[in-house]
């Protein structure tokens, strides 16, 4: 493994370390969400200074091609003109409010326009947020009390999602996470992903005790599963014919994968879908929404309560806007789908030029490189692979410049700020460091 403090391009992250050190005085593992911290690939993480289109510049003056984008929201580039103009316009001298604001149902209409399954939709401030209020709605809808996850599915830290997580809490090898009593997860069900015969199961052992099943339509908190062939649609009659929700946690997929997210790339529709990320262009945005009649259960309209000081902020749904207007052009996806496939076949020539069995799983403008011998299709598979390969890769691939995800259980982005150049300067990289 390369040098971390230098690397043989001659990478130099000497104040990287620096403000590392300092950090970690005042910042559990001197970040502000673990899996920054780079314990994935272990050494010190990259302080990055500032970011424009499809670079991030760290503060050693280091470039990067960014394929993380903030885990997702970046799908335009950093500094989009349009989406800085509108967080950052004369009006917005307002940072918050106690008020509704129009621009809230302005988001909200885009979101709707997109995704129809939602008829009705709450803005928070981040997807755990999301996922916890909407599994709240489907336990106050239903009466019940049990839900269904996915191992290695993540949707965020509420306490009764954090079992068999996947993202940070597979990162860094925790079984679930301490501090959680029983009592919080004791109505957490799990099933292995693409593995909709265990659900079934699931719910003729608890007959009418299951209030949803929430689900990412593509597992990307363990690297990146696509959903088997069914798989989704027997989650969606199973729900269905039991009396439970399909909640959808598109927090990563939605407006990433298509306009309409994941549901509208498989034609199924949820009864309640998590969004998080892109809605908010950047700026902290959660939402969740879904069937009129089931969201008539949240307060103030119903009993269920849910709230949040800064839900709705000015800022964030004014780069909201602006963000989804930009996707909603013609042609973006097309040109998204396009940049993957130049990618993934670069990428495989790469592997076999080299010799290299590895896994390249990739959706749209999502991808993963598990370095494992079979197609990766649940998180049991996703723990064999091989992290310290991949973290070579990481390092090997910092060094010449390109961000990656700092972890194997992590998904990389294409934002559309990435042209044919900078592909193919990633290409060549990728068969450099494949090469050895
Ligand atoms: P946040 O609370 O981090 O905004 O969203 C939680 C969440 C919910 N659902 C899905 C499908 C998600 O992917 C996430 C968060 N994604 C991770 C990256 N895999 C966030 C990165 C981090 O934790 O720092």
């Amino acid at each position: 493994m390369l040098d971390q403090n230098t690397t043989g391009s001659g990478l130099s992250l000497s104040r990287s370390h620096k403000l590392f050190e300092e950090a970690q005085n005042l910042l559990p593992g001197g970040v502000n969400s673990p899996v920054r911290a780079f314990k994935g690939v272990g050494g010190n993480p990259v302080f990055i200074d500032h970011a424009q289109g499809a670079y991030l510049y760290d503060v050693d003056g280091n470039r990067y091609l960014d394929y993380v984008q903030s885990w997702g929201p970046m799908i335009l580039g950093h500094g989009y003109t349009s989406v800085v103009a509108a967080a950052t316009s004369g009006s917005r001298s307002c940072f918050s409010l106690d008020s509704p604001t129009q621009a809230e149902t302005e988001l909200g209409k885009l979101v709707m326009a997109c995704v129809p399954s939602v008829e009705m939709i709450r803005f928070v401030n981040s997807g755990t947020e999301a996922t916890m209020s909407a599994l709240r709605v489907a336990r106050a809808y239903t009466g019940r009390k049990k839900i269904v996850k996915f191992s290695g599915g993540y949707h965020g830290h509420a306490d009764m999602l954090l079992v068999q997580a996947g993202s940070g809490v597979a990162t860094m090898g925790l079984p679930d996470s301490l501090g959680v009593p029983a009592e919080a997860t004791v109505h957490t069900l799990t099933a292995e992903y693409n593995e909709s015969v265990a659900v079934a199961d699931l719910f003729r052992m608890y007959p009418g005790e299951i209030a949803a099943v929430i689900v990412e339509p593509i597992a990307a908190n363990m690297g990146l599963v696509p959903p088997a062939a069914g798989f989704l649609e027997t989650l969606r009659e199973v729900t269905q014919r039991e009396g439970a929700l399909l909640i959808f946690d598109e927090v990563m997929t939605g407006f990433r994968v298509a306009l309409g997210g994941m549901q509208e790339r498989v034609g199924i529709t949820p009864d309640l879908t998590c969004f998080g990320k892109i809605i908010g262009g950047g700026l902290p945005v959660g939402a969740y929404g879904g069937r009129r009649d089931i969201m008539q259960v949240v307060a103030p309209i119903g009993p269920m309560y849910q709230a949040g000081t800064l839900s709705g902020n000015p800022l964030a749904m004014a780069a909201g806007i602006a963000t989804l207007q930009e996707l909603r052009k013609p042609g973006q996806y097309a040109e998204l789908e396009r940049k993957g496939l130049f990618l993934e076949e670069g990428i495989r020539k790469a592997l076999h030029d080299a010799g290299i069995t590895a896994q390249l799983q990739r959706i749209g403008s999502m991808f993963c490189l598990y370095f494992a011998e079979a197609p990766v299709t649940n998180y049991t598979e996703a723990k064999r692979a091989d992290t310290s390969r991949f973290a070579r890769y990481f390092w090997d691939m910092l060094a010449r410049h390109i961000y990656l995800p700092p972890s194997q259980f992590e998904a990389c982005f294409i934002s559309l700020a990435l042209d044919d150049g900078m592909l193919g300067e990633t290409v060549k990289a990728v068969a450099d460091v494949l090469r050895g």
